[in-house]
């Protein structure tokens, strides 16, 4: 059986939106800019795409929503425009955000700081979020955006966007958020939440990979990060990728329809599969409490296994996993996020992360359970130091906020 459990990094197309993309390749491929039939003959699909997405976050008719290559182009493009507009133009000169952001959000960070941005990253809490007073406190009049995740890739752990949006709209601060992991997971609905910005990205919702978006509310001024034809409004240039267009308008509209339903029947096979190996397993602990984590992730740590070690078990065993964002998976370093919440360096190496997506199954699941119990036996039989390490209950486990 295959079974890919690595929904986080990417997801399958859904056949239906393929089949929605398919006719925008060969038969109305008009450049939409043109102005014979050619061209305008891609309009109404544009316009429904757009409509799919207006509709799926709730966004009003003074928003804007521009569709970019990828969500890591429209976080380089929030940051490095406000830096732009609010710090070299501008009189601020400070940017908060968080130490578990996605690389796209913290190498941009750091790129600015090398520009003399100062960035403060709000630690997190031993949940793997940051609580809402924390940000409080580190607003300063100099502070020109805070930009903070709506849910984490490696341990869907969900931030309290609402009370940060607030907190943001009080303080005058600009609030961007990637909501990636958010976005055809969970209910984000922008008529509830004060977000200025937002970043989503096609093929985390069964959309194409190479098409994301940025949300912007009420045409908030924001400088191009691409110069060129005067493409969407002049906000975004280049020829617009009419089939990719369509594919997430379709996925979006598919993610988000009776998302509820959608969370209940994910969560179930997540919980059972967590349960299951929490139950059949000793010394493995879960990141993150299950009711404020996306339904489909679950990071799971298992003491005297490297997860580079289980991750080729499973790949023998045809189970796609990952052992943390699919990013930083070719390097060895210990899970990040892990360590951000204070996980010894020997736990943080052993993080697994399993995301289900709604073609997972029950039989898919049955059969995880057991690859995944078969590996662990195996790999704690040829580890050296296993039986050195366990920790005696309510030690180790407890001091480094891992909870089982
Ligand atoms: N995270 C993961 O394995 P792109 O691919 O540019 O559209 O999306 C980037 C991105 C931005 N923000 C978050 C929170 C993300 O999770 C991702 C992609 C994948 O976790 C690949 S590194």
């Amino acid at each position: 059986m295959h079974v890919y459990l690595d929904n986080n990094a990417t997801t399958m197309v859904d056949p239906a939106v393929t089949e929605a993309m398919i006719p925008f390749f060969s038969e109305i491929y008009g450049n939409p800019n043109s102005l014979h039939r050619y061209g305008t003959a891609s309009h109404p699909a544009i316009t429904k795409a757009i409509n799919q997405m207006y509709k799926a976050i709730n966004a009003s008719d003074n928003d804007d929503i521009i569709f970019t290559s990828c969500a890591t182009e429209s976080n380089n493009w929030v940051l490095k425009s406000v830096w732009v507009d609010k710090i070299l133009n501008g009189d601020k000169n400070h940017i908060v955000t968080t130490e578990v952001e996605h690389p796209s959000v913290l190498s941009t960070c750091r790129f600015l700081e090398e520009q003399g941005v100062k960035v403060t990253y709000l630690p997190v809490n031993d949940q793997g979020i940051v609580e809402a007073h924390t940000l409080r406190s580190f607003i300063t009049d100099k502070t020109a955006l805070v930009s903070v995740m709506w849910a984490n890739n490696e341990t869907g752990m969900i931030f309290p966007i609402k009370e940060m949006g607030q907190i943001c709209k009080e303080r005058g601060v600009l609030f961007h958020t990637d909501a990636v992991q958010a976005v055809g997971k969970i209910p984000v609905d922008l008529q509830n939440v004060h977000v200025d910005f937002m970043s989503m990205s096609a093929h985390k919702f069964h959309g194409p990979k190479g098409i994301g978006a940025l949300y912007i509310r009420n045409s908030e001024a924001l400088t191009p990060l691409l110069h060129g034809g005067e493409h969407m409004g002049g906000r975004r240039s280049g020829t617009l990728n009419v089939p990719y267009i369509v594919g997430m308008g379709k996925a979006i509209e598919l993610a988000t329809q009776n998302i509820e339903e959608k969370m209940a029947l994910i969560r179930a096979k997540r919980d059972r599969l967590e349960d299951a190996l929490l139950a059949q397993l000793e010394d493995v602990f879960t990141v993150g409490s299950r009711e404020n984590r996306t339904p489909n992730t679950i990071l799971i740590s298992i003491r005297g296994v490297e997860g580079e070690g289980m991750l080729w078990d499973l790949n023998n065993a045809l189970i796609g996993a990952s052992t943390g964002s699919a990013c930083a998976s070719e390097d060895l370093e210990a899970n990040t996020v892990m360590l951000a919440i204070g996980a010894d360096h020997e736990l943080a190496h052993t993080g697994i992360r399993l995301s289900l997506s709604r073609f997972t199954t029950d039989a898919e699941v049955d059969y995880v359970i057991e690859s995944f119990t078969k590996a662990v036996a195996r790999l704690r039989a040829i580890s050296s130091s296993y039986a050195k390490v366990q920790p005696t209950p309510g030690g180790k486990a407890a001091e480094c906020n891992i909870h089982h």
